[in-house]
């Protein structure tokens, strides 16, 4: 709620400096881009990893790895794609820190946000991004709907994120690739896997299911499997080692 204030506040400011048509003209924003969804669906292990300096639930977890290296090492590691916080404010990330993971790597790249504006997602797009967060608790269906076609006119992947069984309903619409359900509660950051395999049977088996938050085991990600769970997106226990990158790999 007051990071969505300043969200909004943001985006304004943002758009009075950039414009869209300069968006519009950046080499990246006419790149091919690849779809996680199609690589999660043809992966066994569904491992998408995230780079996140600090957050609010957990202050510092790592200031001193560099977006590159990481990018490499979960690419190394075979990961299918990789998630990069972009909010600067509670997560310590910048858009810059996409652009330099898409400089140093080929797979899919998912810009995580508070996403309220489509400035946002023509922003992912210049900067190299692959896919989108939309998060169901912070916008209506209708926004959902437009959010997510503006993406999917950009060839965007969109992954809808929910924590209940009443933003799943109200999000359900074919524009999503993906229904990633967050254990970690937004407002009491308390995490459980529960929830995910609480909502498992809701969700239509035409989206790829990403279980997202507080996995830090190979043991969770088998138990999650049998509820349908393709893509398991994991931040703190990797980046909060010296070498994210290669802590994927075990
Ligand atoms: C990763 P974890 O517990 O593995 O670090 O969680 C990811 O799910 C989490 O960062 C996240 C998030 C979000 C962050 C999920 N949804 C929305 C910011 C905004």
């Amino acid at each position: 709620d007051k990071i969505i204030a300043d969200k909004y506040k943001e985006v304004a400011l943002k758009k009075s400096i950039i414009p869209v048509s300069q968006l519009e003209n950046s080499v990246l924003f006419g790149r091919k881009t690849s779809s996680l969804a199609t690589a999660l669906r043809e992966s066994t292990t569904g491992i998408i990893a995230e780079f996140k300096r600090r957050s609010p639930s957990k202050a510092v977890i790592n200031q001193s790895a560099s977006v590159q290296d990481v990018a490499q090492g979960y690419e190394h590691a075979g990961v299918c794609g990789m998630s990069v916080l972009t909010d600067g404010k509670y997560f310590g990330g910048s858009l810059d820190d996409v652009l330099l993971a898409r400089a140093s790597v080929q797979f899919p790249i998912l810009r995580k946000e508070f996403i309220v504006d489509e400035y946002q997602i023509l922003e992912a797009k210049a900067h190299g991004a692959d896919v989108i967060l939309l998060i169901a608790a912070v916008l209506t269906r209708n926004e959902i709907k437009s959010l997510s076609e503006v993406a999917k006119s950009l060839g965007l992947d969109v992954l809808l994120e929910v924590h209940n069984l009443e933003e799943l309903q109200k999000s359900i619409m074919p524009s999503l690739d993906m229904l990633g359900v967050n254990n970690r509660n937004l407002k009491t950051f308390e995490v459980s896997t529960d929830i995910s395999k609480e909502l498992s049977n809701h969700i239509p088996t035409d989206f790829v299911k990403v279980s997202e938050s507080g996995i830090s085991s190979v043991a969770a990600i088998k138990e999650l499997k049998p509820f349908g769970y393709q893509g398991f997106l994991i931040g703190e226990n990797f980046m909060k080692t010296e070498n994210p990158g290669g802590s994927a790999l075990a």
